[in-house]
């Protein structure tokens, strides 16, 4: 346990401050993004407003089309997104999560209204590490409408939908995925599951992206200051009640499980200021 502390404590002496690399993005209509004190289900910061257009021809790689992403902090990045496949933009006036920030998220959205063929989603220029993705495939006003989200090279998929919970919830709203990243892209997609409806489609309403830090680096820019403490405050779970919310996984610091009083003691001899 101590020699891995000491590994972090020398980087964050080398490398001083880096770039995050978290990004939040609403797929739908122009200038109709969230706030950027909103959170969705993730962390809050500038929301990136993207068409989701589909892109000829197909190709998982950078494209000159690609919309270049601004980090959480609006900082210019190299990270390019485009998408290929859905070709439906539909936006809704009203919904169950009407008159929110929720709204400006899920009530505009991308629908792919053929079974073979996904909504299909691509970053590159990623910096390579662990990645938490939130993956918002929600229908509105077609609580019965599921959607499957599923990733390159992991097997399996998820089946996302339902009733609108009163705030977002995990495998009602978004689909919750660790994702190694080894060569700076993510391939994945949005799908209309087995019997699902080719008239409705299935829906992609916009993601959150965020690179997992070292213990106690919540935002993975290189130190341990009051922003980190913000969010690790906000993980708190208590003594062996399991820390499952996303943007959580670096203040489970003794890796147990739980975010409680022996993670604050870590935290707090971690800790280095801005
Ligand atoms: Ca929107
Ligand atoms: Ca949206
Ligand atoms: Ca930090
Ligand atoms: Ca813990």
């Amino acid at each position: 346990m101590a020699s891995k502390y000491l590994t972090v404590f020398v980087l964050l002496g080398t490398c001083g401050s880096v770039m995050a690399q978290s990004f939040n993005v609403d797929v739908g209509v122009a200038s109709d993004a969230p706030k950027s004190t909103y959170a969705a289900a993730g962390q809050a910061g500038f929301w990136n407003n993207v068409s989701g257009a589909h892109i000829t021809p197909f190709t998982p790689n950078p494209t000159p089309s690609d919309d270049m992403l601004l980090d959480v902090e609006g900082n210019a990045t190299g990270v390019g997104f485009h998408q290929f496949g859905g070709m439906d933009l539909q936006s809704v006036g009203s919904s169950d999560a009407t008159g929110t920030d929720d709204a400006k998220l899920l009530n505009d959205y991308l629908v792919t209204h053929s079974a073979s063929l996904e909504s299909c989603m691509y970053l590159n220029g990623l910096q390579n590490g662990l990645y938490e993705v939130i993956t918002y495939a929600w229908f509105p006003n077609e609580s019965k409408t599921t959607q499957l989200v599923r990733f390159d090279f992991v097997p399996g998929f998820k089946i996302i939908g339902g009733d609108w919970p009163g705030d977002h919830a995990e495998g009602a709203t978004y689909s919750y995925d660790l994702i190694n990243v080894t060569s700076g892209h993510i391939g994945w997609h949005v799908g209309i599951p087995a019997g699902g409806s080719t008239t409705i489609g299935a829906a992609f309403n916009g993601f959150q992206l965020h690179k997992v830090g070292p213990p106690a680096d919540t935002d993975d820019d290189g130190d341990v200051d009051d922003k980190d403490y913000q969010q690790f405050n906000d993980c708190i779970s208590g003594p062996e009640i399991a820390a499952d919310k996303p943007g959580c996984l670096e203040s489970d610091i003794d890796d147990d499980n739980d975010i409680d009083l022996a993670d604050m003691a870590e935290f707090q001899r971690l800790f280095t200021g801005s």
